[in-house]
């Protein structure tokens, strides 16, 4: 700095462009924060009507017929403007309301969209309307936690990510005593409507506060969000009436980018394969959005594994007349081998890096590991039952827990104990490895789903490719390719001649532009015998070091890099998409709220077309629900949608990952989604898999 003079530190820090360099407000949030999102036309101005769309089917559940007595008759609605509202319905919509907010699960960018399109909506038509938002998720409901959502609350967080302005919790008001303090707190609030953000499980939740809550007048509204995707609307003919959450859109374009620009940095340095797990629980949505946004080389979708049959050994019974039921269904072990197959095919021509991508719920698929899933669903949620207190309180390590597994098998259980679990699981669970067992057994959340985000999936996946790559290795299979004119100048260049060695060293040499060293060849010593026997050294003699050098560049290194996606893209500011999205589902649970509709949920129609097309629309939440097996037993839920793989979307992935693979010696075939954008014409307008799908 030699004779500089410092200004000193209080200086600087005044100084206006220090001042601007570290404001806690960037210039994107700025810029975000004034952006406004464009409004379905139903919503520029004056009232809105519902229409009853009966026409709309789904089969009810019969347990849902049960205790969903009083909303389990709704019909999906239609928002329409309505200038020819009678004086007292035009009263009735624009009455002065108390609204509650909360979010509840995993945030999803959007989430503030909603609350504003709430506000504004509710301020536009009565300004002495308030809104409040619960703390903290449902917990805030529960224990009368809140705070007023005030303007300027709402204008620093327009199209901004997360849901820090009132947070968000995972608790289900699943008791009677919850439910009762829940009402306390809506009543002494004098609330007209609640607003449930969340996912299947929430809105699950919103539909039975909507039934408990209907005799005290109290609305309750569910709006669908989860990065998952896995909230859609189907009719029973298929006709879409929502064909995503929001959230969804904005992690997958966060998670692409991470990928594709991971694409960039391994087919540069040519040394690595990423391991890209992606979030989604069980259902792959976000990873078969993500092959399309980068063409990694290789992703795995879960539903597809499903569907597995091993036909070889299918057929191989059938000569004996037999059916072999494990056939059907993926084993980790041949998920791994079909990992192996195309890291040794990219390889073969040079390739021995790439990317690959898994979602995170992949084991849900995997038969064995299914079945460990439903039996420890079964045997936690069972002692539970049965004992006073949490299986994972009683045995708190898993040596414990792996002890009192073994007890289930040499009949020292408890009385009344169902022993599901035999020795076989016991023997098999065992020759799992420790991080994975732990993960296995770890506990399952409040609405009792296994907690795919906690296991290392990828891990245990990559543990048996590198395990059985090893073993290619070690007979000669996995090889990468040496590219034939290098070859043929690295030997030239020392006055060798490519095609003496060329024949002795390679399997195809002359018939590939990538040639493979031949499969005895697999360490300098059987190089050396190799050159020996054909005589192109002497016993005494050393390997030509280019025809080393060769040799070293053939042996592959299997070398991968583990990454993890998923909170980062759920704190992801929302893209343009999710920004429109976000804020037209509040005006429409707004406009569900101030037409009286109560267990509805909102939703946008029209998702994969142009925004001008786009319906609002409430949806009857009780129509969605089914049975399914919750913490052991039956619980009334909303189906979650899985990826259809008879979609276009998963038909078009089908159809290009030979070529997305590039297990030839072309060119890779990435493609760069770039950030997203906020401003400027580059940004999507929505989901790739919504586009395709729209065909
Ligand atoms: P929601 O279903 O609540 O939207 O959450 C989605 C999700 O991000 C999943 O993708 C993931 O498995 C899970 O949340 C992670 O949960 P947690 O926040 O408890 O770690």
């Amino acid at each position: 700095m030699g004779s500089s003079v410092k200004i000193d530190i209080k200086t600087l820090l005044n100084h206006s462009l220090a001042e601007e360099m570290t404001s806690d407000v960037s210039k994107d949030v700025l810029e975000r924060r004034v952006f406004s999102p464009k409004k379905i036309s139903v919503f520029s101005e004056g009232y809105t009507s519902l229409e009853e769309q009966p026409h709309y089917k789904f089969s009810n559940d019969k347990e849902a017929e049960k205790v969903l007595p009083d909303i389990i008759n709704n019909n999906v609605q239609k928002i329409v403007n309505d200038s020819e509202k009678s004086e007292k319905d035009r009263k009735y919509f624009a009455k002065k309301r108390n609204i509650g907010i909360v979010f509840s699960g995993g945030p999803a960018p959007g989430g503030h969209n909603v609350i504003a399109g709430i506000f504004d909506e509710a301020k536009r038509v009565n300004p002495d309307s308030t809104l409040y938002g619960f703390l903290l998720g449902p917990d805030g409901i529960i224990e009368g936690n809140y705070i007023e959502i005030t303007s300027s609350l709402v204008d620093a967080h327009r199209n901004m990510g997360g849901f820090s302005m009132i947070k968000t919790g995972r608790t289900k008001i699943d008791s009677k005593g919850k439910i009762a303090f829940s009402k306390r707190t809506c009543k002494d609030l004098k609330l007209d409507a609640l607003v449930v953000i969340g996912g299947d499980d929430s809105n699950t939740n919103a539909a039975f506060l909507a039934q408990e809550f209907k005799s005290s007048g109290i609305q309750v509204i569910g709006v669908p969000k989860t990065i998952d995707g896995d909230i859609q609307v189907r009719t029973d003919c298929g006709i879409t009436l929502c064909a995503i959450s929001f959230g969804f859109h904005t992690a997958a374009r966060a998670f692409s980018q991470n990928i594709s620009n991971l694409a960039n940095d391994s087919s540069s340095d040519v040394k690595y394969w990423h391991i890209c797990k992606v979030m989604g629980r069980v259902a792959s949505h976000l990873a078969l959005e993500g092959a399309l946004q980068t063409h990694a080389n290789l992703t795995f979708i879960g539903e597809e594994l499903a569907d597995y049959v091993d036909n070889e050994r299918l057929d191989k019974a059938l000569q004996n007349d037999e059916l072999d039921y494990t056939a059907f269904g993926i084993t980790l072990r041949h998920l791994s081998r079909v990992i192996c197959d195309a890291i040794v095919r990219r390889a073969a021509c040079g390739k021995n890096y790439g990317i690959m991508i898994l979602p995170e719920g992949i084991l849900e698929f995997i038969n064995e590991i299914q079945i460990f899933i439903i039996k420890l669903n079964k045997i936690i949620a069972d002692y539970n039952k049965i004992h006073d207190t949490d299986f994972h309180t009683s045995f708190s390590n898993l040596n414990e827990k792996l002890d009192y597994l073994k007890r289930l098998t040499i009949g020292l259980k408890s009385e009344g104990d169902i022993s599901i679990w035999n020795l076989r699981d016991d023997d098999l669970f065992n020759q799992l490895p420790t991080f994975f067992q732990e993960g296995l057994l770890i506990e399952r959340d409040t609405h009792g789903n296994f907690q795919f985000s906690q296991v290392k999936t990828e891990k245990i996946i990559i543990d048996m490719v590198e395990e059985y790559l090893d073993m290619l290795i070690e007979n000669g299979e996995y090889k990468v390719g040496i590219e034939e004119g290098y070859y043929r100048t690295t030997l030239e260049q020392s006055g060798l001649d490519p095609d003496q060695f060329g024949k002795v060293l390679f399997r195809n040499y002359g018939n590939n532009k990538f040639f493979l060293v031949k499969k005895t060849i697999i360490s300098r010593k059987t190089l050396k015998q190799a050159l020996v026997l054909e005589k192109l050294i002497k016993e005494d003699e050393n390997v030509p070091e280019p025809v080393t050098l060769i040799f070293d560049k053939s042996a592959p290194k299997f070398m991968t890099q583990l990454h993890f996606y998923g909170y980062d893209g759920r704190g992801n500011d929302p893209t343009l998409f999710d920004c429109n999205f976000g804020y037209n589902l509040g005006m429409t649970a707004f406009s569900l709220i101030a037409n009286g509709s109560t267990g509805q949920m909102a939703a946008i129609k029209n998702l994969e077309h142009d925004f001008e097309k786009w319906e609002p629309l409430g949806v009857p939440i009780a129509k969605l629900m089914h049975l399914e097996e919750r913490k052991g037993s039956l619980a009334l839920v909303i189906e979650r949608s899985v990826v259809d793989i008879d979609s276009n979307a998963f038909r078009v992935f089908k159809a290009l990952r030979e070529e997305w693979l590039a297990a030839n010696p072309g060119k890779d075939r990435f493609r760069r989604p770039g950030p997203i954008r906020f401003t400027g014409k580059s940004e999507e307008d929505r989901p790739i898999t919504l586009t395709l799908n729209s065909i």
